[in-house]
Parts: C-alpha cells; sequence; structure tokens
C-alpha cells in the first residue's frame, strides 16, 4: 500500500510551492518532493507544525508539531520534533527544490501529519544547535513566509 498526501503552500507575500509526501510501507520514512518559489537565495527553516489551521494566516497552525514532547533539533537527531525537517535551500532563481526522505514522519496511524500544516519561515533554521532557548523551540527560523494543509491525495 502506498499512501499519498499533498500540500500547497501560499502566504501573505510572493512565497508559494507544492509538496507532494510518498510513504511505500505502513510506517516511516516518507519521502516529500516539490517546489517552493518566491524564496530569497539560501536556507529557509521547514517543518510540520501541529494544527491545520489557518484561520489567522500561518501562525494559526501552532507550533512544531512534537507528540512526543522533545526539543527542538535537526532531522537527523534522536531527540527531535516530528516536525522538524531542517532547512531547504533556495537558489539564485529563489527557488527552493524539495528532495528529502524522512525516518520519523508518517502518513498514517496515531501521528500522522495529515491534517497538520506545513511552514517554510524567512530564516535558516539553527537545528537547535543556537545557544539560546528559542533555538531548542523554532530553530531561530523567523516569520512564516507560507503554510498549507497536509491533505490526502490519490
Ligand atoms: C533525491 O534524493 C535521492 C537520495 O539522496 C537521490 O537518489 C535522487 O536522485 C534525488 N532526486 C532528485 C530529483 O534530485
Ligand atoms: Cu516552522
Ligand atoms: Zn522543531
Amino acid at each position: 500500500m502506498v499512501l499519498k498526501a499533498v500540500c500547497v503552500l501560499k502566504g501573505a507575500g510572493e512565497t508559494a510551492g507544492t509538496v507532494h509526501f510518498e510513504q511505500e510501507s505502513d510506517a516511516a520514512p516518507v519521502k516529500l518532493t516539490g517546489k517552493i518559489s518566491g524564496l530569497a537565495p539560501g536556507e529557509h527553516g521547514f517543518h510540520v507544525h501541529a494544527f491545520g489551521d489557518n484561520t489567522n494566516g500561518c501562525i494559526s497552525a501552532g507550533p512544531h508539531f512534537n507528540p512526543h514532547s522533545k526539543t527542538h533539533a535537526g532531522p537527523n537527531d534522536v531527540d527531535r520534533h516530528v516536525g522538524d525537517l531542517g532547512n531547504v535551500i533556495a537558489g539564485a532563481d529563489n527557488t527552493a527544490e524539495i528532495n528529502i526522505t524522512d525516518k520519523m514522519l508518517t502518513l498514517n496511524g496515531p501521528y500522522s501529519i495529515i491534517g497538520r500544516t506545513m511552514v517554510i519561515h524567512e530564516k535558516a533554521d539553527d537545528l537547535g544547535k543556537g545557544g539560546n532557548e528559542e533555538s531548542l523551540k523554532t530553530g531561530n527560523a523567523g516569520g512564516r513566509l507560507a503554510c498549507g494543509v497536509i491533505g490526502i491525495t490519490q
């Protein structure tokens, strides 16, 4: 069984994109592919946030999806928020190509990310290594440029 999901990211500015999710078994990993445009060249924090709520823009999505009550870290760390996907990198064309295989995300079960929100940030995520309190919560990734709810697709 292959599970699939999609997320269309939009925001107040010109940042926009589409991310496709695919899970080939009944557990992690999940593969993410897609593209986000309208980004300043360089690294941008990229996370799954807890709520599929965009009523007040991306801010209503709440904090990083963290069902195991861990501190913020990078995607390769054992102790991390489930939603911690690190950074995507935009090139000189202001576009980030997404090609991530993540060992912790799932599209089914009690910790499924379906119905939650993907957020792309203004700044780089310091992966919890910034040496301050905020680093262990958000990675100091700054404002939310665009976001979208992760939905089931065929
Ligand atoms: C995506 O990443 C995988 C694993 O690193 C690599 O084999 C594959 O060629 C990449 N695909 C694209 C389109 O960059
Ligand atoms: Cu985020
Ligand atoms: Zn986090």
